[in-house]
């Protein structure tokens, strides 16, 4: 028998023996698909395993069959200000309410996604973790808690968890002999990843933004020629950028140090010179809490120490906004610290995801990206952000960045083709939108879109404005309403606009749009959101609850889908 053989009976030889059944649920709260792909890692591993598995996103799990549960995994992002990804919240609020039920059989173990730079880390992860142990489950492996720099922790809760599971298991059918022969080899990825980037040709790279504006938002179109690969439209490119190189002499400067020096850029023990270590391998431009606590164990300054006092964390919160590590040494000198000590107690740099604005059938071998400069002075210096940064002031055409492709399965046009579109895209969230008419004009598809956009002057602001009124005239497209917040008394934003067209808005609705938002979370998507609310309790004369009701129903049908940050 061949190996594929193997894998359809496996499943069988083992279900025969009553005992050395294993089920396993694999549950995930995922915005960009970072705990979705983890959770495909996870599957293929414990189907290679002979465990049973059954697995979808935790919205997409009927409540009423957890308690019924035996072993379950739940891998979640957090999002935003701690909240749950979008396919987790009606989960979340089940499990957090009175209907929750008792879990006294169930094993758990929590797999917990975020980002140190912000208060609310992992804090999704977190409350499950400690629901579903205030629940009565077992946790059977501790739960993992995953800064941006994913990956290392996570195989390792993965190992773990598999091994207890196998544990488990054994000790189950310890009577039983199984002998299943585990032929599967493991098909390896061969594409480009964040860890073996792809180096695109920067083809173009220009300003959207006419002079006067208060805004930079670059236009950037690099080659995949070569890379082998494609995207689909709502797919994000990562970018592996450079901190500026002048940051990094002035703090080599600051610290005498030696340029030259290997210093080790992870724990397999690669190493590079100090100065390409802190160019491409670490983050230097932003401080963190648990950054200044390692800091205060290895600086030898007092003054840092006392900062680091319990009683003084508000003092602590505000020193770390807008500053980067050449402030820390500055207004904290070290004792003098070897870089080998110094750089382990660095982040690893963060990739940058930007979400694609073209569509690869549109423009086979290229990808083109929507990016908004970050500027702004602080504490006396001019900072700009890692990545916008280094695209608007320090490549030129024919430089190679590293990138590579990051799916995002939450983000997607209808599967029906024809089915009516709804895009709310402000700023530079109008990116994937560009990609999605692209795509549908290279595949004949008209009509039934529906384009939101805002910005603040309509003379200086209006991002790929020909393209729209291109695809406006061949019915690519067929509405567009736009915001121009700054161009009158009183500001208009994308969501004022959705509510004068609530009727229509509504009929498009509940002829079975899909609405996507893209842009920025906090304060749009949150007030985009409220919107959709009110224009359900208006034209649809429901209550707030049967709206929102409305909207998780959405959700579920994928017809309800955001990327926002
Ligand atoms: P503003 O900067 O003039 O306040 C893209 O950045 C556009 O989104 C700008 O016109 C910006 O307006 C607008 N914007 C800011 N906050 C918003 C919000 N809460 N909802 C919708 N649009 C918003």
């Amino acid at each position: 028998a061949d190996s594929s053989n193997e894998k359809s009976t496996a499943p069988n030889a083992s279900s025969s023996l009553q005992t050395a059944v294993r089920e396993v649920t694999v549950l995930f709260g995922s915005e960009t698909g970072n705990a979705q792909s983890l959770t495909e890692t996870i599957v293929q591993k414990l189907e290679e395993n002979q465990f049973k598995v059954t697995s979808s996103s935790l919205d997409d799990f009927k409540q009423k069959d957890l308690k019924k549960v035996q072993d379950l995994l739940i891998v979640t992002s957090t999002h935003g200000e701690g909240d749950p990804p979008d396919n987790a919240l009606s989960f979340f609020e089940f499990l957090h309410s009175r209907k929750a039920p008792k879990l006294e059989d169930v094993r758990f173990s929590v797999l917990a996604l975020g980002d140190q730079s912000y208060e609310f880390f992992c804090k999704t992860g977190r409350d499950i973790d400690k629901r579903l142990e205030e629940l009565g489950g077992t946790r059977f492996y501790p739960r993992v808690d995953c800064d941006v720099d994913f990956e290392e922790p996570a195989a390792e809760w993965i190992e773990g968890v598999l091994g207890k599971l196998k544990e488990a298991r054994e000790s189950q059918v310890s009577a039983v002999t199984v002998s299943i022969a585990n032929q599967l080899s493991t098909s390896e990825k061969s594409t480009y990843s964040k860890s073996n980037p792809f180096q695109a040709e920067i083809l173009e790279n220009i300003n959207l933004n006419w002079r006067g504006s208060n805004k930079e938002t670059r236009h950037l179109e690099l080659s995949l020629e070569g890379a082998g690969f494609t995207f689909e439209p709502g797919d994000s490119l990562g970018i592996l950028p450079e901190n500026d190189p002048q940051l990094v002499d002035q703090l080599i400067k600051q610290l005498k140090w030696n340029a030259e020096e290997e210093v080790p850029i992870n724990k397999q023990g690669e190493s590079r010179s100090l100065r390409e270590a802190l160019l491409s391998h670490f983050e230097i431009s932003k401080l963190t809490k648990p950054l200044l606590k390692q800091a205060g164990e290895i600086f030898g300054n007092s003054e840092l120490i006392k900062m680091l006092e319990p009683e003084r964390e508000e003092t602590l919160k505000s020193y770390l906004v807008g500053r980067d590590l050449l402030d820390l040494v500055r207004d904290f000198p070290p004792r003098e610290i070897p870089a080998i000590e110094f750089v382990r107690i660095l982040r690893k740099m963060p990739v940058r995801l930007y979400s694609i604005a073209s569509s690869y059938k549109a423009n086979p071998d290229e990808v083109h990206l929507t990016i908004g400069s970050v500027r702004y002075s602080a504490h006396g210096r001019t900072r700009r952000g890692v990545c916008s940064g280094q695209i608007a002031e320090r490549v030129n055409l024919g430089d190679r960045l590293s990138v590579y492709i990051h799916r995002n399965p939450n983000f997607k046009l209808p599967t029906d083709k024809d089915a009516p579109i709804i895009m709310i895209g402000p700023g530079t969230g109008v990116a994937p939108f560009r990609s999605f008419l692209e795509e549908r004009e290279s595949e004949g598809i008209t009509g039934n879109s529906w384009l939101f956009f805002g910005d603040q002057h309509f003379s200086t602001d209006f991002l790929y404005q020909l393209d729209w009124q291109r695809w406006l005239k061949t019915g690519v497209l067929s509405k567009m309403d736009v915001a121009f917040s700054r161009d009158t008394a009183k500001k208009v934003y994308v969501q004022h606009r959705m509510l004068e067209k609530s009727k229509d808005f509504y009929s498009w609705l509940e002829n079975g749009a899909h609405v996507y938002v893209c842009g920025d979370e906090k304060n749009m998507a949150h007030d985009v959101h409220q919107t959709l609310i009110q224009i359900l309790e208006k034209e649809g004369s429901m209550s707030r609850e049967n709206a929102e009701e409305y909207l998780t129903q959405m959700r579920k049908q994928k017809r309800y889908q955001r990327d926002v940050y």
